[in-house]
């Protein structure tokens, strides 16, 4: 029998493809196990493996190279394709790093005498022995050193290529040790792209581009070596790192580093007709030194982080004429290209044309793109006009078959507020205080009730390359409000990004969701209580 994604076969998210369910039998994991390999390229992997498992269920495997002894029930990897394995299909989308995409499609077999694990290369067989951690540690106990679970065969595959978490970094600090809890959070669902949006209106985060004349910005950021060991640290866990440098609005922060780079005409403060005063900074492309400065930042970011793409932003290009808006992403994409990278923008930047090779981030929504526009542009009834510029985003977009990553205001930002009550009555404060008030609150069901390939209309399914969260953190004060966002809806996105279409419906899923809960506990992250779920 094979059941798709079932809450009832199984806890895992992202939904599995495949579960056959041997119904009538179970297989005893206990301490002293062997997990056993041949291939030295995942030693790592199963060493961490089973000091993942130890903390999360105090039962203790052990990695062993060569062969577990005969008899001895085992965990054993294997690095080896087989003809059910490369028969499932591949992921569709843009992949972050590299040429093609690694090959992250796996099976598990677990029988009443063993376990085996393979796939053709080592991301294939981190991604399935996550599944078995959680499988682990949401199984019901035999007693403290076993834990039984259900026999069967599992094939797994991703749906998309790109499936990631974008963090804002300049609105609210986050340290290296606390970044790369956000690393660990998003390989236990398997995501593999984390998009560091390192710079904005409010900070510059980058070590460079601050050898201008300005004052030292008081505020912190990351050293070479500290983007360095997030790289590595997430490398080592098959997660890309992808760094925006915001260009060319939402530049304050930059400009006040490099005064040389206001030209008088690029640091206006205007008001909005839906009712919000703005400012904005952006660079201005006809001065000199601007690329100067932007050529120099781009090469020594190119040279810390190793994924292929360089994010240019160019969202909220507000007051900012449009030919110099298409001038300097025109421009910024050429030179990423000149030294051996792929540019990326937000959607805004199909505005200065595009061609093979570009690739977007669909984000908008009505009332964020009004306050996209130059002020000439800007309609007096927003509504129809402003998703009529979104559509045309995308249809030129779609005339050159460009790639969207998809993260919908309405669906993939996670700093929508929480709708429904919390079954604690503590979190109240923190329900009040983050996210954005603009914003609609929003059921955790209502975020997780979204197709993507559906998302930028249905011609356009054949284009979506990924789908990607965003976490803003204009509300944020510190790491537990930051995970209070992610958690509990980020699971929701790996699922749409990871299982096929429609794997399962809310109800079903919901009850996957609750047996999660004790993992973030055991992982001291805060999550938000949603009365709609039914936590344990
Ligand atoms: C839009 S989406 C922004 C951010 C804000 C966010 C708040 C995008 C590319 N820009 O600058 O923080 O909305 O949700």
């Amino acid at each position: 029998m094979i059941k798709r994604g079932s809450a009832i076969s199984h806890t895992v998210i992202p939904a599995l493809l495949q579960f056959k369910v041997d119904e009538k039998r179970k297989f005893i994991f206990e301490s002293e196990m062997a997990v056993a390999y041949t291939d030295n390229r995942v030693a790592s992997i199963a060493e961490r493996f089973c000091s993942d498992v130890v903390r999360r269920t105090e039962v203790r495997f052990k990695p062993i190279t060569g062969q577990p002894g005969p008899n001895e029930p085992s965990i054993k990897v294997q690095l080896a394709g087989d003809h059910e394995i490369r028969a499932l299909p591949r992921p569709a989308g843009v992949w972050p790093v590299g040429d093609g995409p690694a090959d992250e499609r796996h099976s598990i077999t677990i029988a009443i005498d063993g376990v085996v694990v393979r796939a053709v290369e080592p991301v294939g067989v981190a991604r399935a022995l996550m599944t078995l951690i959680q499988f682990l540690a949401t199984a019901p106990r035999v007693d403290a050193r076993k834990i039984s679970v259900q026999c069967g065969r599992i094939l797994d595959a991703p749906r998309y290529a790109w499936r990631g978490l974008s963090l804002d970094l300049s609105r609210t600090f986050f340290t290296v040790g606390e970044i790369q809890r956000i690393i660990d959070l998003l390989t236990l669902y398997k995501l593999n792209v984390l998009h560091l949006h390192l710079t904005d209106d409010q900070s510059w985060r980058l070590p460079m581009g601050r050898s201008g004349t300005g004052p030292e910005s008081t505020g912190n950021f990351y050293s070479d070596d500290d983007l360095r060991r997030l790289v590595h640290y997430a490398e080592d866990r098959f997660v890309t790192v992808v760094p925006e440098v915001d260009m060319p609005g939402h530049a304050s922060a930059l400009i006040k580093l490099n005064p040389a780079l206001d030209t008088g005409r690029n640091n206006m403060e205007f008001e909005i007709k839906i009712g919000r005063e703005h400012r904005n900074a952006w660079l201005d492309p006809e001065l000199p030194a601007t690329f100067e400065l932007i050529e120099e930042i781009l090469v020594d970011v190119a040279g810390i982080f190793s994924g292929s793409y360089i994010h240019i932003g160019g969202d909220e290009p507000c007051g900012m004429p449009r030919d110099l808006y298409s001038t300097y992403v025109q421009r910024a994409r050429c030179f990423i290209r000149s030294i051996g990278k792929q540019p990326l923008g937000w959607q805004e930047s199909a505005r200065a044309g595009l061609g093979p090779g570009d690739v977007i981030q669909y984000w908008s929504t009505a009332i964020a793109l009004a306050e996209s526009l130059p002020p000439e542009a800007r309609p007096e009834t927003p509504e129809q006009q402003v998703v009529d510029l979104a559509m045309r985003d995308i249809e030129a977009a779609a005339e050159v078959s460009v790639p969207m990553i998809m993260s919908p205001q309405s669906h993939c930002y996670l700093d929508v507020p929480y709708a429904e009550r919390s079954t604690e009555a503590a979190e109240a404060d923190r329900q009040g205080r983050v996210g954005l008030r603009r914003y609609s609150p929003k059921t955790v069901a209502e975020s997780f009730n979204w197709e993507p390939s559906q998302a930028v209309g249905p011609s356009h399914a054949a284009q979506v390359a990924g789908v990607e969260a965003a976490i803003w953190a204009e509300t944020i004060s510190d790491f537990d409000d930051l995970s209070f966002l992610l958690l509990p809806r980020l699971p929701g996105i790996a699922e749409k990004a990871w299982s096929a279409p429609a794997a399962a419906d809310w109800s079903q899923y919901r009850d996957r969701l609750a047996r999660h809960g004790r993992l973030w506990t055991q992982d001291d992250l805060t999550y938000f209580h949603a009365s709609t779920v039914d936590w344990p």
